[in-house]
Protein backbone atom coordinates (compact mmCIF):
# COMPACT_ATOMS: atom_id res chain seq x y z
CA UNK A 1 0.00 0.00 0.00
CA UNK A 2 1.20 4.03 -0.65
CA UNK A 3 -0.18 6.77 0.55
CA UNK A 4 -0.89 9.22 -2.07
CA UNK A 5 -1.87 13.15 -1.26
CA UNK A 6 -4.61 14.68 -3.72
CA UNK A 7 -5.66 17.88 -3.84
CA UNK A 8 -8.89 19.14 -5.49
CA UNK A 9 -10.85 22.22 -6.40
CA UNK A 10 -13.26 23.73 -8.03
CA UNK A 11 -15.32 27.22 -8.42
CA UNK A 12 -18.72 26.35 -11.06
CA UNK A 13 -21.53 25.08 -8.75
CA UNK A 14 -22.10 23.64 -5.73
CA UNK A 15 -18.06 22.75 -5.06
CA UNK A 16 -18.35 21.80 -1.43
CA UNK A 17 -21.12 19.13 -2.78
CA UNK A 18 -18.68 17.61 -5.78
CA UNK A 19 -15.98 17.66 -3.41
CA UNK A 20 -17.53 15.67 -0.38
CA UNK A 21 -18.59 12.86 -3.75
CA UNK A 22 -15.24 12.56 -5.12
CA UNK A 23 -14.30 11.88 -1.38
CA UNK A 24 -16.87 8.89 -1.05
CA UNK A 25 -16.01 7.72 -4.61
CA UNK A 26 -12.46 7.61 -3.73
CA UNK A 27 -13.35 5.46 -0.73
CA UNK A 28 -16.06 3.40 -2.30
CA UNK A 29 -12.72 1.87 -4.81
CA UNK A 30 -11.67 -1.43 -3.56
CA UNK A 31 -7.92 -0.56 -4.07
CA UNK A 32 -8.27 2.95 -2.44
CA UNK A 33 -9.13 3.76 1.05
CA UNK A 34 -9.77 7.27 2.14
CA UNK A 35 -7.29 8.06 5.47
CA UNK A 36 -7.41 11.89 6.11
CA UNK A 37 -9.60 14.72 4.68
CA UNK A 38 -8.87 17.87 4.55
CA UNK A 39 -10.97 20.95 5.62
CA UNK A 40 -12.33 23.17 2.52
CA UNK A 41 -10.88 26.35 2.00
CA UNK A 42 -11.85 29.16 -0.04
CA UNK A 43 -8.64 30.49 -2.72
CA UNK A 44 -8.00 33.31 -4.65
CA UNK A 45 -8.07 32.53 -8.45
CA UNK A 46 -4.96 31.62 -10.08
CA UNK A 47 -5.04 32.54 -13.85
CA UNK A 48 -6.94 35.17 -15.81
CA UNK A 49 -9.71 32.75 -16.90
CA UNK A 50 -10.07 31.36 -14.42
CA UNK A 51 -12.90 33.03 -12.78
CA UNK A 52 -14.94 33.34 -8.95
CA UNK A 53 -12.71 32.21 -5.80
CA UNK A 54 -12.22 28.60 -5.97
CA UNK A 55 -12.99 26.43 -3.34
CA UNK A 56 -10.16 23.89 -2.46
CA UNK A 57 -9.07 20.85 -0.47
CA UNK A 58 -6.81 17.63 0.28
CA UNK A 59 -7.50 14.00 0.82
CA UNK A 60 -4.75 11.61 1.58
CA UNK A 61 -5.59 8.18 0.65
CA UNK A 62 -3.39 4.79 0.80
CA UNK A 63 -3.74 2.59 -2.32
CA UNK A 64 -2.53 -0.49 -3.86
CA UNK A 65 -3.15 0.63 -7.70
CA UNK A 66 -0.11 2.04 -9.49
CA UNK A 67 0.47 6.07 -9.97
CA UNK A 68 -1.21 5.97 -13.58
CA UNK A 69 -4.14 3.93 -12.57
CA UNK A 70 -5.20 6.23 -9.94
CA UNK A 71 -4.94 8.91 -12.20
CA UNK A 72 -7.61 7.13 -14.70
CA UNK A 73 -9.51 6.76 -11.80
CA UNK A 74 -9.38 10.35 -10.51
CA UNK A 75 -10.21 11.14 -14.30
CA UNK A 76 -13.08 8.85 -14.23
CA UNK A 77 -14.34 10.90 -11.10
CA UNK A 78 -13.84 14.61 -12.27
CA UNK A 79 -15.93 13.07 -14.81
CA UNK A 80 -18.77 11.56 -13.04
CA UNK A 81 -18.99 14.00 -10.21
CA UNK A 82 -19.39 16.36 -12.93
CA UNK A 83 -21.75 15.19 -15.09
CA UNK A 84 -23.81 14.03 -11.59
CA UNK A 85 -23.79 17.78 -10.98
CA UNK A 86 -24.83 19.39 -14.56
CA UNK A 87 -28.03 16.62 -14.04
CA UNK A 88 -29.20 19.40 -11.36
CA UNK A 89 -27.14 22.49 -11.62
CA UNK A 90 -25.37 23.13 -15.05
CA UNK A 91 -22.12 22.63 -15.99
CA UNK A 92 -19.78 22.39 -12.86
CA UNK A 93 -15.68 21.74 -12.65
CA UNK A 94 -14.50 19.52 -10.73
CA UNK A 95 -10.48 18.94 -10.55
CA UNK A 96 -8.16 16.65 -9.02
CA UNK A 97 -4.83 16.50 -9.01
CA UNK A 98 -2.34 13.43 -7.72
CA UNK A 99 0.49 15.69 -5.48
CA UNK A 100 2.45 12.67 -4.05
CA UNK A 101 2.28 9.05 -4.59
CA UNK A 102 4.60 7.49 -1.62
CA UNK A 103 7.86 8.70 -2.46
CA UNK A 104 7.70 7.59 -5.66
CA UNK A 105 9.65 10.17 -8.62
CA UNK A 106 7.51 9.91 -12.26
CA UNK A 107 7.75 11.73 -15.33
CA UNK A 108 5.68 10.24 -18.39
CA UNK A 109 3.21 11.96 -20.77
CA UNK A 110 0.73 12.10 -19.07
CA UNK A 111 2.00 12.47 -15.19
CA UNK A 112 4.78 14.06 -13.39
CA UNK A 113 4.83 12.88 -9.90
CA UNK A 114 5.47 15.08 -7.54
CA UNK A 115 3.10 17.95 -9.09
CA UNK A 116 5.76 20.16 -10.35
CA UNK A 117 3.49 23.27 -9.18
CA UNK A 118 2.73 22.54 -5.78
CA UNK A 119 5.53 23.83 -4.53
CA UNK A 120 4.60 27.38 -4.80
CA UNK A 121 0.76 27.18 -4.77
CA UNK A 122 -0.66 27.89 -1.57
CA UNK A 123 -4.14 26.30 -2.72
CA UNK A 124 -2.40 23.29 -2.58
CA UNK A 125 -0.34 22.96 0.32
CA UNK A 126 -2.34 25.02 2.59
CA UNK A 127 -5.36 21.88 2.32
CA UNK A 128 -2.48 19.33 2.23
CA UNK A 129 -1.12 20.47 5.38
CA UNK A 130 -4.28 18.85 7.06
CA UNK A 131 -3.53 15.61 5.78
CA UNK A 132 0.18 15.46 4.80
CA UNK A 133 1.86 18.31 6.98
CA UNK A 134 5.10 16.19 8.02
CA UNK A 135 5.46 13.93 4.72
CA UNK A 136 8.32 14.71 2.65
CA UNK A 137 8.49 16.12 -0.99
CA UNK A 138 10.67 13.58 -2.42
CA UNK A 139 12.70 15.51 -4.84
CA UNK A 140 12.75 19.02 -2.64
CA UNK A 141 13.50 17.14 0.64
CA UNK A 142 11.23 19.19 2.65
CA UNK A 143 8.47 18.27 4.60
CA UNK A 144 4.88 20.23 3.10
CA UNK A 145 4.75 22.01 6.03
CA UNK A 146 8.27 23.35 5.29
CA UNK A 147 7.06 24.18 1.77
CA UNK A 148 4.11 25.64 2.96
CA UNK A 149 5.63 27.93 5.84
CA UNK A 150 7.90 29.34 3.57
CA UNK A 151 5.33 30.92 1.55
CA UNK A 152 4.53 32.86 4.52
CA UNK A 153 7.26 35.27 4.64
CA UNK A 154 6.32 38.61 4.02
CA UNK A 155 7.46 40.46 2.13
CA UNK A 156 8.42 37.38 0.23
CA UNK A 157 11.88 36.75 -1.47
CA UNK A 158 12.35 36.69 -5.12
CA UNK A 159 15.54 36.32 -7.22
CA UNK A 160 16.60 37.25 -10.58
CA UNK A 161 19.40 36.21 -10.04
CA UNK A 162 20.28 34.47 -13.26
CA UNK A 163 17.72 36.26 -16.08
CA UNK A 164 19.65 38.68 -18.15
CA UNK A 165 19.87 42.43 -16.97
CA UNK A 166 17.23 43.48 -20.01
CA UNK A 167 14.62 40.49 -18.74
CA UNK A 168 15.14 42.03 -15.05
CA UNK A 169 14.43 45.76 -16.05
CA UNK A 170 11.45 44.38 -18.00
CA UNK A 171 10.17 42.47 -14.84
CA UNK A 172 10.60 44.84 -12.00
CA UNK A 173 7.34 47.33 -13.01
CA UNK A 174 5.65 43.80 -12.77
CA UNK A 175 7.03 42.95 -9.25
CA UNK A 176 6.18 46.05 -8.17
CA UNK A 177 2.92 45.30 -7.80
CA UNK A 178 3.69 42.38 -5.44
CA UNK A 179 4.30 41.70 -1.49
CA UNK A 180 8.37 40.82 -2.57
CA UNK A 181 11.60 41.41 -2.71
CA UNK A 182 14.15 41.05 -5.72
CA UNK A 183 17.20 39.82 -4.77
CA UNK A 184 20.20 40.73 -6.80
CA UNK A 185 22.12 37.74 -7.99
CA UNK A 186 21.53 33.73 -7.25
CA UNK A 187 20.42 34.07 -3.53
CA UNK A 188 19.46 30.58 -2.67
CA UNK A 189 17.99 31.56 0.61
CA UNK A 190 14.90 33.36 -1.69
CA UNK A 191 11.73 31.80 -1.59
CA UNK A 192 11.23 31.61 -5.35
CA UNK A 193 14.12 31.92 -8.24
CA UNK A 194 13.86 32.30 -11.64
CA UNK A 195 16.38 31.14 -14.05
CA UNK A 196 16.83 30.78 -17.74
CA UNK A 197 19.68 28.38 -18.58
CA UNK A 198 18.75 25.65 -19.99
CA UNK A 199 18.31 22.19 -18.04
CA UNK A 200 17.98 18.43 -17.66
CA UNK A 201 14.20 17.71 -16.45
CA UNK A 202 16.07 15.73 -13.27
CA UNK A 203 17.21 18.90 -12.31
CA UNK A 204 14.55 21.18 -13.33
CA UNK A 205 12.79 20.41 -9.87
CA UNK A 206 15.04 21.83 -7.73
CA UNK A 207 14.29 23.31 -4.69
CA UNK A 208 12.05 27.24 -5.47
CA UNK A 209 13.60 27.31 -9.05
CA UNK A 210 11.45 28.37 -12.09
CA UNK A 211 13.00 28.12 -15.68
CA UNK A 212 11.32 30.72 -18.19
CA UNK A 213 12.20 27.65 -21.08
CA UNK A 214 9.52 25.96 -19.53
CA UNK A 215 6.59 28.41 -18.99
CA UNK A 216 3.97 28.35 -21.88
CA UNK A 217 3.04 31.57 -23.09
CA UNK A 218 4.19 34.61 -21.88
CA UNK A 219 6.53 34.39 -18.95
CA UNK A 220 5.24 37.81 -17.34
CA UNK A 221 2.03 36.09 -17.11
CA UNK A 222 2.98 33.30 -16.00
CA UNK A 223 4.92 34.99 -13.29
CA UNK A 224 1.96 36.58 -12.49
CA UNK A 225 0.27 33.61 -11.67
CA UNK A 226 2.92 32.26 -9.96
CA UNK A 227 2.84 34.83 -7.45
CA UNK A 228 -0.52 34.88 -6.80
CA UNK A 229 -0.60 31.32 -6.38
CA UNK A 230 2.94 31.77 -3.85
CA UNK A 231 0.99 34.92 -2.02
CA UNK A 232 -2.16 34.27 -1.74
CA UNK A 233 -3.86 32.79 2.02
CA UNK A 234 -6.51 30.04 1.81
CA UNK A 235 -9.49 31.28 4.36
CA UNK A 236 -10.75 28.22 5.44
CA UNK A 237 -14.81 27.83 4.04
CA UNK A 238 -17.05 28.73 6.47
CA UNK A 239 -19.83 26.00 6.37
CA UNK A 240 -17.29 22.76 5.99
N1 LIG B 1 -6.90 25.40 -10.33
C1 LIG B 1 -6.63 25.79 -11.57
C2 LIG B 1 -6.42 27.19 -11.95
N2 LIG B 1 -6.49 28.08 -10.86
N3 LIG B 1 -6.89 28.62 -8.62
C3 LIG B 1 -7.20 28.23 -7.37
N4 LIG B 1 -7.31 29.15 -6.41
N5 LIG B 1 -7.42 26.92 -7.06
C4 LIG B 1 -7.32 25.94 -8.01
O1 LIG B 1 -7.54 24.74 -7.71
C5 LIG B 1 -7.01 26.32 -9.33
C6 LIG B 1 -6.79 27.69 -9.60
C7 LIG B 1 -6.53 24.79 -12.64
O2 LIG B 1 -6.48 23.52 -12.22
MG1 LIG C 1 -5.25 21.68 -11.10
MG1 LIG D 1 -6.01 18.64 -13.12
Amino acid sequence: MVKAGLALGGNLGDTVALLQTASRLLDEHPEIGVLNVSRNYTTSPVGAAAGSRFVNSAILIETSLAAEALLDVCQRIEHEAGRVREIHWGPRTLDIDLIFFGSEILETERLIIPHPACWYRRFVLDPLCDVAAGLRHPVLNQTFAQLRDRLRRRPLTVSLGQLSHARQQQLHPLLAEYDVIEVAGEDLAATLILIDRPLTSRSRQQFGELYEQDLPGSFDAHLKDVLNAALDEPRPYADS
